[in-house]
Protein backbone atom coordinates (compact mmCIF):
# COMPACT_ATOMS: atom_id res chain seq x y z
CA UNK A 1 0.00 0.00 0.00
CA UNK A 2 2.86 2.48 1.15
CA UNK A 3 4.60 1.83 -2.45
CA UNK A 4 1.50 2.69 -4.20
CA UNK A 5 1.10 5.51 -2.68
CA UNK A 6 5.02 6.55 -3.06
CA UNK A 7 4.02 5.65 -6.92
CA UNK A 8 1.09 7.60 -7.28
CA UNK A 9 3.14 10.76 -5.37
CA UNK A 10 5.40 10.36 -8.36
CA UNK A 11 3.18 10.24 -11.25
CA UNK A 12 1.42 13.47 -9.74
CA UNK A 13 4.15 15.31 -9.94
CA UNK A 14 5.52 14.57 -12.75
CA UNK A 15 2.25 15.79 -13.81
CA UNK A 16 2.53 19.05 -12.36
CA UNK A 17 6.10 18.83 -13.44
CA UNK A 18 4.69 18.54 -17.30
CA UNK A 19 2.24 21.32 -16.92
CA UNK A 20 4.10 23.77 -15.41
CA UNK A 21 7.27 23.24 -17.50
CA UNK A 22 8.78 25.72 -19.64
CA UNK A 23 6.23 27.36 -22.26
CA UNK A 24 6.62 30.11 -24.59
CA UNK A 25 4.18 33.02 -23.63
CA UNK A 26 1.84 33.26 -26.44
CA UNK A 27 2.95 35.96 -28.96
CA UNK A 28 -0.48 38.94 -29.51
CA UNK A 29 0.40 40.43 -32.95
CA UNK A 30 -0.81 43.14 -32.46
CA UNK A 31 -0.35 44.69 -28.68
CA UNK A 32 -2.66 47.25 -27.71
CA UNK A 33 -1.94 50.25 -25.61
CA UNK A 34 -0.29 49.56 -22.49
CA UNK A 35 -1.21 51.14 -19.61
CA UNK A 36 0.22 54.65 -19.02
CA UNK A 37 0.97 55.23 -22.64
CA UNK A 38 -0.85 58.93 -22.15
CA UNK A 39 1.16 61.41 -23.21
CA UNK A 40 3.99 59.72 -24.42
CA UNK A 41 6.18 60.92 -27.21
CA UNK A 42 5.36 57.88 -29.58
CA UNK A 43 8.27 56.60 -31.84
CA UNK A 44 6.80 54.50 -34.93
CA UNK A 45 9.63 51.91 -35.95
CA UNK A 46 9.15 49.47 -38.84
CA UNK A 47 12.06 46.39 -39.47
CA UNK A 48 12.13 45.14 -43.31
CA UNK A 49 14.40 42.29 -43.74
CA UNK A 50 17.70 44.55 -44.47
CA UNK A 51 16.90 47.78 -42.40
CA UNK A 52 14.85 49.91 -39.80
CA UNK A 53 12.97 52.82 -40.29
CA UNK A 54 13.27 55.53 -39.73
CA UNK A 55 17.25 54.56 -38.76
CA UNK A 56 17.91 58.11 -36.80
CA UNK A 57 14.90 59.11 -34.22
CA UNK A 58 15.47 62.06 -32.30
CA UNK A 59 13.87 62.03 -29.09
CA UNK A 60 13.43 64.53 -25.42
CA UNK A 61 16.03 62.92 -22.63
CA UNK A 62 13.86 61.57 -19.79
CA UNK A 63 10.41 61.44 -21.36
CA UNK A 64 8.44 58.60 -21.32
CA UNK A 65 8.46 57.00 -25.10
CA UNK A 66 5.37 54.69 -26.45
CA UNK A 67 7.30 52.23 -28.89
CA UNK A 68 5.23 51.16 -31.76
CA UNK A 69 7.33 48.55 -33.52
CA UNK A 70 6.24 46.61 -37.34
CA UNK A 71 7.79 44.08 -38.34
CA UNK A 72 7.24 43.72 -41.83
CA UNK A 73 9.70 40.92 -42.36
CA UNK A 74 7.37 37.64 -43.89
CA UNK A 75 10.38 35.55 -42.48
CA UNK A 76 12.11 36.74 -39.43
CA UNK A 77 12.32 37.89 -35.88
CA UNK A 78 13.54 40.85 -35.27
CA UNK A 79 14.27 42.71 -31.93
CA UNK A 80 15.14 46.72 -30.70
CA UNK A 81 18.10 46.35 -28.04
CA UNK A 82 20.49 48.95 -26.82
CA UNK A 83 22.65 48.33 -24.03
CA UNK A 84 23.29 51.80 -24.06
CA UNK A 85 19.78 53.19 -23.66
CA UNK A 86 18.51 50.19 -20.92
CA UNK A 87 16.47 49.04 -24.15
CA UNK A 88 17.04 45.19 -22.96
CA UNK A 89 15.21 43.55 -25.84
CA UNK A 90 12.09 44.53 -27.96
CA UNK A 91 11.40 41.09 -30.14
CA UNK A 92 8.67 41.12 -33.14
CA UNK A 93 7.75 38.05 -34.79
CA UNK A 94 7.09 38.94 -38.29
CA UNK A 95 3.42 40.70 -39.01
CA UNK A 96 3.65 41.59 -35.10
CA UNK A 97 3.33 45.29 -34.45
CA UNK A 98 4.65 45.65 -30.50
CA UNK A 99 3.51 48.85 -28.52
CA UNK A 100 6.05 49.08 -25.58
CA UNK A 101 6.68 51.91 -22.72
CA UNK A 102 10.20 53.11 -22.28
CA UNK A 103 11.84 55.64 -20.28
CA UNK A 104 15.02 56.93 -22.00
CA UNK A 105 17.78 58.10 -19.53
CA UNK A 106 18.13 62.43 -18.81
CA UNK A 107 21.32 62.55 -20.36
CA UNK A 108 21.59 64.22 -23.68
CA UNK A 109 23.52 62.37 -26.52
CA UNK A 110 23.34 60.39 -29.91
CA UNK A 111 22.87 56.55 -28.59
CA UNK A 112 23.39 53.65 -30.49
CA UNK A 113 20.30 50.89 -30.98
CA UNK A 114 20.08 47.89 -33.26
CA UNK A 115 18.67 44.10 -33.87
CA UNK A 116 20.56 41.91 -32.76
CA UNK A 117 19.13 39.33 -34.89
CA UNK A 118 20.87 41.31 -37.92
CA UNK A 119 24.11 43.41 -36.70
CA UNK A 120 24.16 45.19 -39.80
CA UNK A 121 20.64 46.47 -38.86
CA UNK A 122 21.38 49.61 -36.86
CA UNK A 123 19.79 53.30 -35.81
CA UNK A 124 20.78 55.90 -33.50
CA UNK A 125 18.38 57.81 -30.81
CA UNK A 126 19.40 61.48 -30.31
CA UNK A 127 18.25 62.42 -27.05
CA UNK A 128 17.89 66.52 -26.56
CU1 LIG B 1 16.66 41.89 -37.33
Amino acid sequence: MKRLLVLLAFVAIGLLMAACGPSKPAVVMDEPMPAGAEGAQVVELQFTPTDIKPDKVTIKAGQKVLFVIKNTDTKEDHNLVSPDLAIKEILVVPGQTARRLWTPPTKPGEYPAGCTIHPDIRMKFTLQ
